[in-house]
């Protein structure tokens, strides 16, 4: 807050266009979630992939580790409106994930299941972008037990609630099923320079 009244850092022309409407910069990284911070431990930790598709997966962390990598570098944008520019992720691609996966045809909406009930929904063709990522890795470092340890999705084009933490499956369904936040009033499109925040906007 006391950034926000101060005007944050000083940033560059270029940095204020990559700021959407309504958001002000923060250089810390705020943790933000709903509950509390699940302890996960990795060797009994699994993740499974279902619904509308020709194989259902479930890989166990081993597994994940060998799977083919990716840096993706980006900023954050909160619908509490902080954003945090140049962020460096790392992890698995989605695309990776979709081959794998085989969708039927009938998968046009994803919803992402974490610890302790979270969901967030995205349609397909949000999910489906090369910056998406199962990401276990922030700024260089394994992710903290508050930013989603061992693994998080990051979806760099939307409000950050639709990246969830700490996450354990995709469900892939034919029509939309609202998640977590999105019942709770949030914009289901979740576009930050739309700045589509809540649903009644
Ligand atoms: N499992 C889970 N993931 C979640 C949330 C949550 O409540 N539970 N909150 C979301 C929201 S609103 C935001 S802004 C980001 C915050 O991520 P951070 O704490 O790493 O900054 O996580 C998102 N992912
Ligand atoms: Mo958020």
């Amino acid at each position: 807050m006391l950034e926000r009244l101060l005007g944050g850092p000083k940033l560059s022309d270029e940095e204020k266009r990559r700021v959407p409407p309504g958001q002000y910069v923060t250089e810390k990284w705020p943790v933000l979630h709903y509950g509390s911070v699940p302890k996960v431990d990795v060797a009994k930790w699994d993740f499974r992939v279902w619904g509308e598709v020709e194989s259902p997966i479930r890989f166990i962390w081993d597994e994940f580790k060998l799977m083919p990598r990716k840096k993706v570098h980006t900023d954050v944008h909160c619908v509490t409106r902080w954003s945090r520019l140049d962020m460096d992720f790392e992890g698995v691609p989605i695309q990776h994930i979709l081959e794998l996966a085989q969708l039927k045809p009938t998968a046009h909406f994803v919803l992402t299941h974490a610890e302790q009930g979270y969901t967030a929904n995205l349609p397909l063709e949000v999910l489906d972008d090369e910056d998406v990522l199962l990401a276990d890795i922030a700024d260089g470092q394994p992710l903290t037990p508050e930013h989603g340890y061992p693994l998080r999705l990051v979806v760099p084009k939307r409000y950050f609630w639709k990246s969830a933490k700490w996450i354990r499956g995709l469900e892939f369904l034919p029509q939309d099923r609202l998640g977590f936040w999105e019942r709770y009033g949030y914009n289901n499109n979740a576009d930050p320079w739309k700045e589509e925040r809540y649903s009644d906007e």
